[in-house]
């Protein structure tokens, strides 16, 4: 991991790799393997070791219908994580929406804040405009406690752009630099599996508005939901590595700036592949400017001129887009008659604050 922090975000046409560490003794996908820091460091650096190219560390569950731990708890999860890897020399991404974590995590060396609420804490912005780290603004529409109960659309695809463009609007007005910000659909987050599906098929939409995207499909339950086999009902999330490895080529091949995986090795060799076939066998040479990556404050993204993933016709995820609500970017922005005001899930009578701490 020889890049430094600053280029994090330049194009260079290869997609990153985000290696998870959950260091929780809940997470679907990984929970109660990294609770000891010292198998959660191993982990991380194996990761940087097998291509990772930086390390997201949580220390709280998101899974659906998870309660939220105390803040002391989180941060006694992830900082000694956070530390040890950064001295070791990592780029490491903190997982978490809190802004005590996220302060004290920057301090021992994370230059990434993840930011699963979708930017609901002020406070939180705040600390990220002032340490002038990057950071990921992710789709959701509230606390995993009952975030099933929001996955409700009528057009998931211009639904989600739209939020999304909102919420960037509000990350940029609160002091961030929209050069730092890396958006997410947050795949699983209040959405079915169709909803995840017409999300993936349409990433261009998402990419329309400018910046770069990561994109976290690893282990999650939609890919069990399309393995599943006769009665025995969906494929366990330790046996979705090798689908999650279909999504990572099909998403690097659209020009995703990251993939957030638990299997480092072969998501780092899809990459690697899928940027050979672009390049017409060269491999590892240097890589070039020409590829269609989504660039990093190109209104409009740059994925474009690459053929399209077979888009099929969308179905049980809302009508066909096309009614001009979706894309926009920063500075354009859907119109404002279609801006939620209070964004879904930062507020409301039923919701446990994501700001609670
Ligand atoms: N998914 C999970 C947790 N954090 N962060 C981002 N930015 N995007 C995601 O899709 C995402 C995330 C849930 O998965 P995990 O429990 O395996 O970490």
């Amino acid at each position: 991991m020889s890049a430094t922090v600053d280029d994090l975000l330049e194009p260079d046409g290869v997609t990153k790799v985000m290696g998870v560490v959950n260091v929780t003794p809940d997470s679907f996908s990984d929970g109660g393997t990294f609770l000891d820091p010292v198998d959660a460091v191993r982990a991380g650096l194996r990761m940087v070791d097998e291509g990772a190219d930086l390390i997201d560390v949580g220390g709280e569950s998101t899974r659906p219908g998870a309660s939220r731990v105390v803040a002391s708890e989180e941060m006694r999860r992830v900082l000694p994580v956070v530390a040890e890897l950064a001295a070791a020399g990592v780029r490491v991404s903190v997982d978490t929406s809190r802004v005590s974590v996220a302060a004290a995590a920057v301090d021992a060396g994370a230059v990434l804040v993840n930011d699963v609420s979708g930017g609901c804490d002020p406070d939180l912005l705040a600390l990220v405009a002032d340490r002038g780290v990057h950071y990921v603004l992710m789709h959701a529409r509230g606390p995993s406690v009952d975030m099933s109960s929001r996955a409700v659309y009528g057009d998931v695809v211009s639904e989600v752009t739209a939020e999304l463009a909102a919420r960037l609007e509000v990350v940029v007005a609160a002091g961030v630099a929209p050069e730092r910000v890396i958006l997410d659909p947050g795949i699983g987050f209040a959405k079915t599996a169709a909803h995840n599906w017409a999300l993936l098929n349409n990433i261009d939409a998402l990419a329309a508005l400018g910046r770069p995207l990561l994109v976290g499909t690893s282990r999650k339950s939609f890919l069990g939901t399309v393995l599943a086999a006769g009665d025995a009902g969906a494929r366990p999330s330790d046996e979705r590595d090798d689908a999650t490895q279909a999504t990572t080529a099909l998403l690097a091949a659209a020009g995703v700036w990251a993939v957030r995986v638990h299997a480092v090795r072969p998501a780092a060799d899809a990459v690697r592949v899928v940027r050979a076939w672009r390049q017409g066998g060269a491999g590892d040479a240097a890589p070039t400017a020409s590829l269609p990556v989504v660039l990093p404050g190109t209104a409009g993204g740059s994925v474009g001129h690459r053929p399209r993933l077979g888009a099929a016709p969308r179905t049980g995820a809302g009508p066909a887009r096309g009614t001009g609500r979706s894309g926009g970017s920063v500075e354009s922005g859907p119109g404002r008659r279609d801006r939620p005001t209070a964004p879904p899930g930062c507020a409301g009578e039923r919701e446990v604050p994501w700001s609670a701490r």
